[in-house]
């Protein structure tokens, strides 16, 4: 039992994690098909294989309709995505006998590729690529994270979801109900209702063994922190006048948000164990009904957390995300950046006019809508007017990664609507109301300069790691704020804070000018 939910959870974590955007209905591309009237003609394509070991997306049912539409035939070089970076890596230093089409091991932030001459700047081709233009239109934001301190735009990204689904704040709502209490809103109430569990036999087995929240804590920054107008995931943010701070060394806001953690460690309102507490054990609590809050990807709501309680039937969350908590500030979720994959031409192909074009339809809507939905009537029906996956698409995984739904090798889009047919209805509202309104995207991508990458390289390790521990032992009090926190400031300070503080302002000041 345990086993095949832990197994749809992972398929639909799958799902979710390949699945691009669907676009409107009218699926649409802007450029004229078939891409050329040579016969025979090739494009080339270095790129990742699905992570399903027994699929080979070379023959993809979905990838080969691309093609054909486009007038092409693929071929392709897949390298197994779980070796991808150690494989592609070398034969792009070797740089030699390269295919048209890079996908590329990583964001190349620190543009060692991209100025090395190995890519062809795709702005200066722009007019053969009437879908990516378009895209870019739309997404000022992905297109400041794209453009090189040279100011040209070398790559084509695949995205993820930002505002949706990203870690949240859940309730017991049992629990809720049973103290007649509505989801908190502010610290304050959070922390009454933690005091409330702490005497209250909810579960009514006649033990004391509720736990008011689980936490783990890499989470306790998405969770805590906004309420003091940090935000401490993403360490750097800028503010509304578009300065630059470090979270963990804004020192009013920063202590008082230590305090606040300390404060509850102490009431053993946050559990001793805090920093050993993982996703397993939060499971086992909630099949034994045993706390009252956690925080975690909007995901393990209802697939997993839910889904533990014997009562639960899909129609209503019994754990079930609420809005963030606010203090002296508005509460917000730290969202996520969009891309997280990228493509590019490679410069010496001789085949580059047929490339640009084809790396261009690959982002049309039309073809994203073929990575996300696939045929109807091979993976989807309409059902009243909506798209609704064919069971097969479940039933049969191999079968369907290897029509290419999942297209790692393609500059595929995560869509939100594609993400809400493999949720339950309820969940899909609860993200809407208590998530999407909240979210703030976090401190952006942006591209280093050799100096800024090498000035990252050499402090921003470091300050992590001391922030992480110094963290630690504030909270559990190893650590005493009123006499250990201006050292740690000071300590900061000589780790050269300041010098980071303006690399990562720089870099925001160019993100700002490039959306423009
Ligand atoms: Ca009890």
């Amino acid at each position: 039992m345990k086993k095949t939910r832990i197994l749809s959870l992972v398929l639909a974590l799958m799902m979710l994690l390949g699945i691009a955007s669907a676009g409107s209905a009218e699926s649409l591309n802007l450029a004229q098909l078939p891409l050329t009237d040579q016969a025979g003609a090739t494009v080339s394509i270095l790129g990742m294989n699905s992570w399903y070991s027994t699929v080979d997306l070379k023959d993809a049912l979905l990838l080969k309709e691309i093609a054909d539409r486009a007038g092409v035939t693929i071929d392709w070089t897949l390298i197994d995505p779980t070796t991808y970076s150690d494989t592609v890596s070398p034969m792009l230093a070797a740089g030699k006998d390269l295919p048209d089409i890079l996908e590329m091991p990583d964001l190349d932030l620190n543009m060692d590729y991209l100025s090395s001459g190995m890519l062809e700047p795709l702005d200066e081709h722009f007019d053969l690529m009437p879908n990516y233009v378009a895209f870019l239109e739309k997404n000022p934001d992905i297109k400041a994270s794209l453009t090189a301190v040279d100011g040209h735009i070398y790559y084509v990204p695949q995205t993820v979801v930002t505002n949706n689904y990203q870690p949240v704040l859940m309730y017991n709502m049992p629990w809720l109900e049973k103290l007649g209490l509505e989801a908190p809103k502010t610290l304050d109430e959070f922390v009454a209702y933690l005091r409330k569990i702490k005497e209250t036999d909810l579960n009514g087995n006649g033990e004391n063994d509720e736990i008011p929240m689980s936490i783990q804590n890499a989470f306790l920054p998405y969770m805590f922190a906004p309420a003091f107008g940090l935000d401490l995931v993403s360490g750097y943010y800028a503010d509304d006048n578009g300065v630059v701070h470090f979270a963990a060394y804004e020192k009013d806001a920063y202590k008082a948000y230590l305090s606040f953690l300390h404060g509850l460690y102490e009431e053993g309102l946050l559990e001793q164990e805090f920093t050993s507490l993982n996703r397993d054990q939060i499971t086992a609590r909630c099949a034994n009904d045993q706390t009252g809050a956690t925080f975690d990807y909007s995901w393990q709501m209802s697939n997993l957390y839910s889904a533990q309680y014997p009562n639960y039937d899909k129609t209503v969350g019994i754990i079930a995300g609420a809005a963030p908590l606010s203090g002296e500030h508005a509460g917000f979720y730290v969202g996520r950046n969009p891309v997280s994959g990228i493509f590019g031409i490679n410069a010496k192909s001789n085949n580059k006019e047929l490339a640009i074009k084809f790396l261009d339809y690959a982002m049309s809507e039309e073809a994203q809508d073929l990575y996300v939905w696939g045929m109807e009537g091979l993976t989807y029906e309409i059902v009243d007017g909506a798209r609704q996956y064919l069971p097969r698409c479940t039933e049969d995984t191999i079968w369907y990664q290897g029509l290419g739904i999942n297209a790692p090798n393609m500059p595929s889009q995560q869509s939100t609507p594609a993400t809400d047919v493999l949720l339950p209805k309820w969940h899909v509202e609860n993200d809407r109301t208590f998530e999407e309104p909240f979210i703030r995207a976090p401190y952006p991508t942006v591209y280093a300069t050799e100096e800024e990458a090498s000035t990252s390289s050499m402090y921003q390790v470091d300050i992590d790691t001391y922030v992480n521990e110094s963290a630690v032992a504030f909270i559990t009090g190893t650590k005493n704020l009123e006499a250990d926190f201006d050292n740690y400031i000071a300590t900061l300070e000589s780790m050269q804070i300041a010098e980071m503080l303006k690399v990562r302002q720089a870099q925001y000041d160019r993100f700002a000018a490039a959306q423009k």
